[in-house]
């Protein structure tokens, strides 16, 4: 069955999904971490990831205590900014013409961040009902839902419409389901020569298999972190074609240090994500591949 995007946000039925699926939407229907929510009301985009590049860790050196932790904040925004732009330039040239598909959308800011780029049209999918309804809300509060439209949906089974994609991409999403499942669906909806992005954490084969660090972010996220051989199988086995590979593992380490130090922010993960990184288990990795 194909539901048209314009038939509105909700899905008419979510396909049924796995109980694993709805421990998952329940996480992200109650995540409130002042991690996410004090970055993102900056400016309205709030992002679900993770940062990169140097950090000026002068914030850290502001003696009045309220000015630092806006500072250390506003910081760490600037580095998960950094990321979201990073992979909306992997996805481009795009016209305003365009459509792009964000899987795993999170509450929004990757979209939004593609179509203040490219002025494109973008179909956000979400498997939390709370963040579909918070995206969309964000999108009016902009006047962009017109072009900028947000679904409560599996992104293994969006229902949108094949071959209309130009562009599509996974932000730290892929975690969370069968990558042959994932790049089907992608390479289904991608018209041929659309460009598909993926930023994700992955473990490292030359390091064995899951490290301790490895399972306690799975843990802690309900997630399931790919090998990064895993990707490229799958990809090639569902018509996409690796373009551009980038290990961010070295540029994702200052946005962790900086995070740690931050007393108003940290979960509790920050030291682990330093370790797996460290001790070669764990990598972030851009991938950029054409649908053919
Ligand atoms: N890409 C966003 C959010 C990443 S967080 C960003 O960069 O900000 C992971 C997201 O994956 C969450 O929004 C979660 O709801 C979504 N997700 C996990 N499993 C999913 C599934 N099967 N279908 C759709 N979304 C899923
Ligand atoms: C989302 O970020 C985290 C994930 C999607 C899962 C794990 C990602 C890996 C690269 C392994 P978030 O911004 O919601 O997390 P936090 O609340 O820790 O900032
Ligand atoms: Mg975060």
């Amino acid at each position: 069955m194909t539901i048209a995007p314009e038939a509105g946000t909700k899905a008419k039925s979510v396909p049924t999904q796995s109980t694993y699926q709805n421990r998952v939407a329940d996480y992200w229907n109650a995540e409130e971490n002042p991690v996410n929510l004090e970055l993102g009301k900056l400016d309205d985009l709030y992002h679900h990831h993770y940062g990169i590049g140097n950090a000026d860790r002068s914030v850290l050196d502001e003696p009045d205590p309220e000015l630092r932790r806006e500072r250390v904040t506003a910081e760490l925004h600037r580095l998960e900014h950094a990321q979201a732009e990073l992979l909306a330039a992997s996805l481009g040239p795009l016209s305003p013409a365009d459509r792009v598909f964000d899987a795993g959308c999170g509450r929004g800011g990757g979209s939004v961040v593609a179509n203040l780029r490219y002025g494109c049209h973008a179909d956000g999918v979400t498997i939390s009902e709370k963040q579909a309804e918070f995206a969309n809300a964000q999108a009016r509060k902009r006047g962009i839902d017109g072009r900028v439209r947000y679904h409560h949906r599996n992104m293994l089974d969006t229902g949108l419409e094949s071959g209309a994609y130009a562009a599509s991409w996974n932000n730290e999403s892929t975690m969370y389901v069968e990558l042959d499942l994932l790049f089907a669906e992608h390479a289904r909806l991608l018209r041929r020569g659309g460009r598909y992005v993926v930023i994700t954490g992955c473990y490292n084969d030359t390091y064995g298999r899951a490290s301790r660090e490895v399972s306690l972010i799975n843990a802690h996220y309900i997630c399931d972190i790919h090998p990064r051989s895993e990707y490229f199988r799958a990809m090639a086995r569902n018509r996409l074609v690796p373009v551009h590979v980038e290990d961010l593992t070295e540029a994702a380490i200052p946005y962790w240090e900086l995070r740690r130090e931050a007393d108003h922010l940290v979960t509790g993960i920050e030291d682990t994500f330093i370790d797996a990184y460290r001790n070669g288990s764990f990598q972030y990795l851009l991938i950029a591949a054409d649908r053919v």
